[in-house]
């Protein structure tokens, strides 16, 4: 059993006004009554983080799981998966992708993402709020991913993922495991996804190209912040003072903090719709 540390304080009150032996003696039997019914449990700090956040797709699944699925549950017609959405890997459609001097005409449909995170409030409701970030062709070595976000007209990095309800005999009611609080971004749902011509309205160069999704369940980290000289601003307290929310570090996990984080990859191409060579592009004016 976890608890935070202000539930136990809530459950072991006060009593002012009495004598201290009086106070000693109830404290005593408070101390009796606050250990029995809650021996074993741990404390745990309103900011520790137990559960780390995931990126969850559906999977293939044989028919004979899904008859054992089936068979483990009466409710279940097949194994407990989140909705069907745009496979992470190379996004390979039925028509190539374009850059255009409008916009791409095979451009694709609004799709989800899905993620969970398992931690709690003292109320039972999902304790993280979940934000991600989109990173376009992300160099290997880079310890600086802000000039890389891209699509923040689809993917705003600082909108969290909505819980989802995703309905009886569903995922939420996954065989023998916890409920998986779900929660989902939609991408596009009003335009679509033109990953070559609206990278926040600007185009891509024809070719190859990497999205990588990052996720995490604490705000984006917040660096220090310096003086003119470089050195650390402290506050007050004598604590180092963090740059505003509004100059965080995108994309950058805030491990410090405790932070968990997850990512998965994308790859797609855009061919070029000016190109003389027959690309098969559907290049159509801007809406
Ligand atoms: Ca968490």
């Amino acid at each position: 059993m976890v608890r935070s540390a202000s539930t136990i304080a809530s459950r072991c009150p006060q009593a002012p006004g009495l004598t201290r032996a009086t106070v000693a003696a109830i404290g005593a039997a408070l101390l009796v009554a606050c250990i029995i019914p809650d021996s074993g449990l741990r404390v745990q700090g309103d900011a520790s983080n137990p559960g780390t956040v995931r990126l969850v797709q559906a999977v293939a699944v044989s028919e004979q799981a899904t008859d054992a699925c089936n068979a483990a549950s009466i409710d279940l017609t097949s194994c407990p998966l989140v909705p069907e959405t745009l496979p992470f890997g190379a996004i390979n459609p039925a028509t190539p992708l374009c850059v255009c001097p409008g916009r791409d005409g095979n451009a694709l449909s609004f799709f989800d993402l899905y993620v969970e995170d398992p931690d709690l409030d003292d109320d039972g409701r999902p304790k993280d709020t979940i934000i991600g970030a989109l990173l376009l062709d992300l160099p290997a070595a880079t310890v600086d991913p802000a000039p890389f976000v891209a699509y923040p007209n689809l993917f705003p990095p600082s909108v969290p993922a909505a819980n989802v309800n995703l309905g009886f005999n569903s995922y939420t009611d996954a065989v023998e495991r916890p409920e998986p609080l779900v929660r989902r971004w939609t991408l596009g749902a009003e335009t679509g996804v033109d990953l070559c011509n609206d990278n926040a309205g600007a185009k891509l160069e024809p070719g190859l190209h990497s999205l990588r999704l990052i996720v995490t369940d604490r705000p984006w980290y917040r660096p220090l912040e310096l003086d003119d000289d470089g050195e650390s601003v402290q506050d007050d307290a004598g604590e180092p003072l963090r740059v505003p929310i509004e100059e965080a570090a995108i994309g950058v996990p805030d491990l410090p903090g405790g932070a968990s984080y997850a990512i998965a990859d994308y790859a797609f191409r855009c061919a070029d719709g000016l190109d003389l060579e027959p690309q098969n592009c559907n290049c159509v004016e801007v809406m």
